[in-house]
């Protein structure tokens, strides 16, 4: 259990989330000797692992690549069972590093935190949450990139007489949904995970789908043992090799541009990442998100598979994304397309009948009205800058974070914002992210935060903020890099655009091995572009 708080107590760190990104920071922090206080909360740790439980739920990084490296023990120790790990098996080696590095005793659970204020006077922060307050010199957000959910204002939610789930908040006991009429809304990642297994349990399930997506086939399998063998024979060598491809994970780039080979060597090569499974699709060529001709060809690949497993072929043209392929994040499925020829299953197209209602037995879109015994929403996240804005988060002169991020969010490295002092984010917006494997990039910003605090203490500082020139002219980076790709071209959560209302920003940093350097040389010439203090 963890222990509960007295207030007021002072620490020298506190750290917000206990997922992938909490966990480790708490361990880097201990390392240096420091107090640490680490608020999640959830009735346990993991986060996003923590939460995710739909069916379905499993992660597209492989297993042997989606964990720590930070610890050569644990990752000879630790025994991935599948090429990708369920949710259940993460929660379970989440839970299994917390005791092994005995993380537990600085970690409180069912507490939220409400408010952080900067205390001009201390130099530190106030931290309040729905337990007490605490004080701290350092407070790092580990608040997760996708963990705020997005359920849409539907008129008439709130009278729906069934129960309804959030794939992001998804009940721990499990839902049965045998004999029911379900309706899914939404088809990103957590919907084409979910729908199929939905559709087997269900008596009828009616998708409805606002954009379809594209998906490549996960081709899940039991793990190799000859492969961990290799992997684990080198695991050093094979995370230095993922460390320097485009999204840090292990899947391999073809150097070419898909225009510069012919028709048929691009069905080849698309034939075999398909038959391969999983986001490698994307590094077929290396101008798929730079060249709308080159995404074409990508994408039209995809569109003939859908109408080659879709039996009627209505269904697979509305199944037929028409954006740029990888513009909305690529998913990868078990059997999602195929799930729409079972008699069971109707897709709905809500493009351009959008749902107008929530009836007490079921919905109505601006065509018809469908009736329903339990309601879905896979409807994602308030992605990147959610869980940060819900925390009443004050810098210098009472500023807040809702007022500086007003019209996007604007940091320097992803790692700090100019005018609150001594606020670390872990993978914050303008930083890789969700377009990187997302635990190496945890493990590059938890060394980098806790090496800066070091060497904080080692110079006799007490204070570290990001400069408004450094942070202008990062955020200008980001963009620049943005606008060279086709990732505005479409709405996507990676622009906010998912959320009524959100400003129309591009917020990950694409540029994954770059942008590790750029944070080393950052930190070797003393923190450039941060102020010390
Ligand atoms: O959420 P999403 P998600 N009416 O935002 C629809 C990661 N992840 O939870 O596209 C009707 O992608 C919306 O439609 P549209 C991964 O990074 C990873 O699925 O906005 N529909 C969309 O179809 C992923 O990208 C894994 O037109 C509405 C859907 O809801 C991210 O999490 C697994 C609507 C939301 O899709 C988020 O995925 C799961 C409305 N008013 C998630 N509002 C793996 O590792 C929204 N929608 C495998």
């Amino acid at each position: 259990m963890a222990q509960k708080a007295q207030s007021p107590r002072d620490f020298d760190a506190v750290v917000v989330g206990a997922g992938f990104a909490g966990l480790y920071m708490l361990h880097r922090l201990r390392g240096l000797g420091l107090s640490v206080r680490v608020f999640e909360a959830g009735s346990g740790i993991g986060g996003t692992w923590f939460w995710n439980r739909y069916p379905g739920a499993r992660c597209d990084i492989e297993s042997l690549e989606y964990s720590y490296q930070f610890s050569p023990e644990l990752q000879q120790d630790w025994e991935w069972s599948e090429r990708y790990a369920t949710q259940p098996e993460i929660l379970r080696y989440l839970e299994h590093v917390a005791d092994r590095f005995d993380l537990r005793r600085d970690i409180e659970l069912e507490t939220r935190v409400r408010s952080a204020h900067f205390d001009e006077v201390t130099g530190g922060w106030a931290v309040e949450t729905d337990r007490g307050s605490v004080s701290a010199r350092f407070c790092i957000m580990a608040t997760g990139c996708l963990s705020s959910t997005n359920t849409p204002a539907f008129p008439g939610i709130d009278r729906f007489a069934g129960p309804t789930y959030h794939t992001g908040r998804w009940p721990h006991e499990g839902v049965d949904f045998s004999g029911k009429r379900v309706g899914v809304i939404g088809t990103g990642s957590s919907a084409i995970q979910s729908i199929p297994l939905i559709a087997e349990q269900a008596a009828h399930l009616f998708v409805f789908q606002r954009t379809p997506n594209y998906s490549i086939p996960a081709h899940n399998a039991p793990l190799d043992p000859a492969q961990v063998r290799r992997v684990k024979a080198d695991y050093a060598g094979f995370r230095a090799q993922n460390s320097q491809r485009p999204f840090g994970a292990s899947f391999p780039v073809n150097e070419h541009s898909a225009l510069q080979v012919d028709a048929a060597e691009r069905a080849r090569e698309y034939e075999a990442r398909w038959q391969q499974g999983g986001l490698g699709f994307f590094t077929s060529f290396n101008d798929l998100i730079l060249d709308r001709a080159a995404n074409d060809t990508a994408a039209e690949f995809v569109r003939a598979k859908i109408h080659s497993i879709v039996r009627d072929p209505a269904v697979a043209e509305t199944l037929s994304p028409r954006q740029v392929i990888g513009c909305k994040r690529l998913c990868v499925d078990t059997n999602y397309y195929a799930t729409f020829n079972r008699p069971n299953v109707t897709l709905v197209d809500v493009s351009d009948a959008p749902i107008e209602e929530i009836l007490p037995t079921g919905l109505r879109t601006a065509r018809a009205t469908y009736e329903l015994d339990c309601l879905v929403f896979a409807t994602g996240f308030d992605a990147m800058t959610g869980a940060l804005l819900s925390i009443d988060i004050r810098g210098k002169a009472g500023q807040t974070l809702l007022d500086k991020w007003a019209e996007g969010p604007r940091t320097y490295l992803g790692l700090g914002t100019a005018g609150f002092p001594n606020l670390f984010l872990i993978t914050g917006p303008g930083s890789p992210s969700v377009l990187s494997n997302m635990v190496p990039s945890i493990e590059q910003h938890v060394d980098w935060i806790a090496d800066c605090i070091a060497y904080l203490r080692a110079q006799g500082r007490e204070r570290i903020e990001a400069t408004p020139a450094a942070e202008d002219a990062w955020v200008a980076h980001v963009n620049e890099v943005a606008g060279m790709t086709l990732y505005p071209s479409c709405n996507s959560w990676y622009l906010g655009a998912n959320v009524p209302g959100k400003p129309r920003v591009f917020m990950p940093y694409l540029g994954f091995p770059p942008y590790v350097e750029k944070c080393n040389e950052v930190a070797a010439k003393g923190y450039e572009g941060f102020a010390l203090g």
